[in-house]
């Protein structure tokens, strides 16, 4: 979905598909793509193979979303993270999260372990947050693994 294509005041749930995503392919490594994969819920996805450690993929939340001051949110992430063998199974394969650039703290986050991850798309809960009006940046830390981000689920949590 284009930016332009959001709506001015979220909805109950919106997805932020991988489009508007943006990653560093410094130097062409060819470790990290955008590609098509017929079971992401839009036909797309970005692709990242091993090595890559560190903030990847990030999305700036102010570009996308009409965030509301006060509000709580839910997100999660739709992933294909796939398993190693060769490593231990509480060995940490990837994280995704919301970072606050004021308190420089992740809001919400989860971390995927070898021992959870699959070859299948999982949508994995990152938790709930509540928007304080700070520049929040959505980011994806791989840890050597091979990963494949569909999307991310915004859900607004009511009462
Ligand atoms: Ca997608």
């Amino acid at each position: 979905m284009a930016q332009s294509e959001f709506p001015a005041t979220l909805p109950a749930k919106a997805l932020i598909q991988d489009c508007v995503f943006n990653y560093s392919d410094h130097p062409k490594s060819k470790t990290i793509s955008r590609t098509e994969d017929k079971e992401a819920t839009d036909g797309r996805v970005i692709m990242l193979k091993g090595e890559l450690a560190g903030w990847s993929v990030t999305c700036p939340l102010i570009s996308v979303l009409a965030l509301e001051k006060g509000q709580k949110y839910r997100m999660r992430a739709r992933l294909k993270v796939e398993p190693q063998a060769a490593r231990n199974p509480e060995a940490t394969l990837m994280s995704v999260g919301v970072f606050d650039r004021v308190t420089k703290k992740a809001v919400c986050r989860v971390a995927v372990k070898n021992a959870e991850a699959t070859d299948q798309f999982v949508w994995y809960d990152m938790g709930e947050w509540t928007d304080e009006g700070h520049e929040c940046i959505l980011y994806m830390d791989p840890a050597g693994a091979n990963i494949s981000l569909d999307c991310v689920e915004v859900s607004v949590v009511s009462g």
